[in-house]
C-alpha cells in the first residue's frame, strides 16, 4: 500500500474554520478555567445529547472525568454493617487501561466480571455472584460503542443499591430507542481524546443523572476551590482549556456526516468479512443507532488455520496498523501482577486473546477497506 493506514485518524475541521473559532482569544487572552467556549460546547454538547447542561461537566480528558464522578459520588465512603468500607467496584477487564486504573487510583478494589461474547460488555448474568457486602458500584464499559445491556444491568444496581458509572469512552452519540446513552446508570463517562469519533484533541465529559453533583464535579476539576478565599476539599485539576473546547465546537458541527461516511466504511468490511468463517463480527444491536467507533474482529484460528497474530503481522507488512484493542486484559497487567485471576473470566481471556480492530475513521477510502480485507481473507485461505 501506499501510505501507512493506522487503526484511526483524528478527523478535523478546516484550519480556516478552526482559526475563525479561536481568532477571539487573541482580543480576550482568555486561554482556560472554564472560559466562552468551554460554556459554549457544554451548552451544545448537552443539546447534542439531548439533555439539560445542569446535567454535563466537561473535563481535560476522559480519565479525569471518571476518577471525579466516582469521587463525587462517594464510592468507597460508606461502611457495611461489619464497620468495613464498601470499595469494591464490578466492572470488565476487557478494556483500556484508564478504567482499571481510575478504580485502583481512588483505593477501590476492581473485581473482574465476565464479559458477553457477542458484543464483548459486561454480563449482567454474572454480577450477582460477585456482590458482597463491600460491593458499592458497577462501572460497565460500553466497549467499541457496543451499549451494555443497560436494563439488566440496572435491575441488578437497583436491587442491591449499588451505583452505576458507566464507561461510555467509545459510545458518544451512541442511541438506543432515540435516546443517548447519557440516560443511563447514574453517571456515563465520555472520551474526546483525538482517537474518538467525536474529539477536543484531549477531553471528556461526564453527564449524571443527578444535577446536584454539577458544582461538586466543577470543583473538584478546579482544586476544590469554592470561593475566592474557600477550599473545601482535595481536588484536583482537571479543566478543558479554550482551544480544545473550540476543536470540540468546531467538529460536533460535523459529527453526523463523520459518522455516516464511518457508516459506510462498516457496511464495506461487513459486506466482505461477514460469513467467512471463523471470522465474527459484533452484531448489530436492535435499535442502537451506532457510532462506528471502532471495527472488530475476533479470529478462530481453529477455524481459520491463521491467529490473530498472524493477521496482524501480514498487515502490518502491508501497511496497515490494525490494533490489539484490547490485549491483554487489564486484570493481567504488570502492574498487577499476582492481584487477579484472568482465568475466572474465561471470555474476556479468549476474545482478547482473538480481537484484532481494523482501521476505521470517516476519510478512510473504501479501496483501502477492500485491500485491508484481502490482507485478512488472503491469511484466512491461505
Ligand atoms: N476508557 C476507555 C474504554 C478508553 O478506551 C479510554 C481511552 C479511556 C477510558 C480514557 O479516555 P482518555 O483519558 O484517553 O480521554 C488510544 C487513546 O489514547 C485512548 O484515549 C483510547 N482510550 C485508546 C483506546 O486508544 P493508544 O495508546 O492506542 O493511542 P495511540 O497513540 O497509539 O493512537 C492510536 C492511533 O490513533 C494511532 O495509530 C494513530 C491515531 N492517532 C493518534 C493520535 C495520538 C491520530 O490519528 N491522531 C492522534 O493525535 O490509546
Amino acid at each position: 500500500m501506499d501510505k501507512r493506514i493506522l487503526v484511526t485518524h483524528s478527523s478535523m475541521p478546516t484550519l480556516d474554520e478552526y482559526v475563525e473559532e479561536i481568532k477571539e482569544m487573541w482580543e480576550t487572552h482568555w486561554l482556560t478555567n472554564m472560559g466562552v467556549k468551554h460554556m459554549q460546547l457544554e451548552k451544545n454538547l448537552a443539546e447534542y445529547l439531548g439533555i439539560s447542561k445542569d446535567n454535563i461537566a466537561l473535563f481535560v480528558n476522559g480519565h479525569l472525568a471518571l476518577e471525579c464522578i466516582i469521587e463525587a459520588l462517594g464510592l468507597g465512603k460508606e461502611k457495611n454493617q461489619r464497620g468495613e468500607y464498601k470499595d469494591e467496584v464490578i466492572t470488565t477487564p476487557f478494556t483500556f487501561a484508564s478504567t482499571t486504573h481510575a478504580i485502583v487510583r481512588k483505593n477501590l478494589k476492581p473485581i473482574f466480571c465476565d464479559i458477553r461474547p457477542d458484543n464483548f460488555t459486561i454480563d449482567p448474568a454474572k454480577l450477582e455472584a460477585l456482590i458482597t457486602d463491600k460491593t458499592c458500584a458497577i462501572i460497565p464499559v460500553h466497549v467499541y460503542g457496543n451499549l451494555c445491556d443497560t436494563e439488566n444491568i440496572q435491575k441488578v444496581a437497583d436491587q442491591y443499591g449499588l451505583k452505576v458509572i458507566y464507561d461510555a469512552a467509545h459510545a458518544f452519540a451512541v442511541e438506543k430507542d432515540g435516546k443517548s446513552s447519557a440516560f443511563f446508570g447514574d453517571a456515563s463517562m465520555y472520551s474526546f481524546h483525538a482517537t474518538k469519533v467525536f474529539h477536543t484533541i484531549e477531553g471528556g465529559a461526564v453527564c449524571f443523572k443527578d444535577a446536584a453533583l454539577k458544582p461538586r464535579l466543577n470543583e473538584w476539576k478546579n482544586f476544590g476551590i469554592t470561593g475566592p478565599e474557600t477550599t473545601e476539599f482535595v481536588g484536583g485539576n482537571a479543566k478543558m482549556n479554550e482551544f480544545a473546547a473550540a476543536m470540540g465546537i468546531c467538529n460536533l458541527r460535523h459529527l453526523d456526516d463523520e459518522i455516516e461516511k464511518r457508516r459506510k466504511v462498516d457496511q464495506k468490511y461487513r459486506e466482505r468479512l461477514t460469513e467467512v468463517s471463523g471470522i465474527q463480527l459484533d452484531m448489530p444491536q436492535n435499535g442502537v443507532k451506532h457510532n462506528y467507533a471502532y471495527f472488530p474482529i475476533i479470529v478462530d484460528e481453529t477455524v481459520t488455520g491463521c491467529s490473530r497474530d498472524d493477521i496482524f503481522d501480514a498487515l502490518d507488512e502491508s501497511g496497515v496498523g490494525a490494533r490489539k484493542y484490547f490485549y491483554p486484559l487489564t486484570s493481567m497487567y504488570h502492574c498487577y501482577e499476582g492481584m487477579f485471576d484472568s482465568s475466572k473470566t474465561p471470555i474476556a481471556l479468549t476474545i482478547s486473546k482473538r480481537v484484532l480492530t481494523l482501521p476505521i475513521y470517516a476519510d478512510l477510502s473504501l479501496e483501502d477497506v477492500d485491500r485491508i480485507c484481502d490482507v485478512v481473507l488472503s491469511c484466512v485461505r491461505n
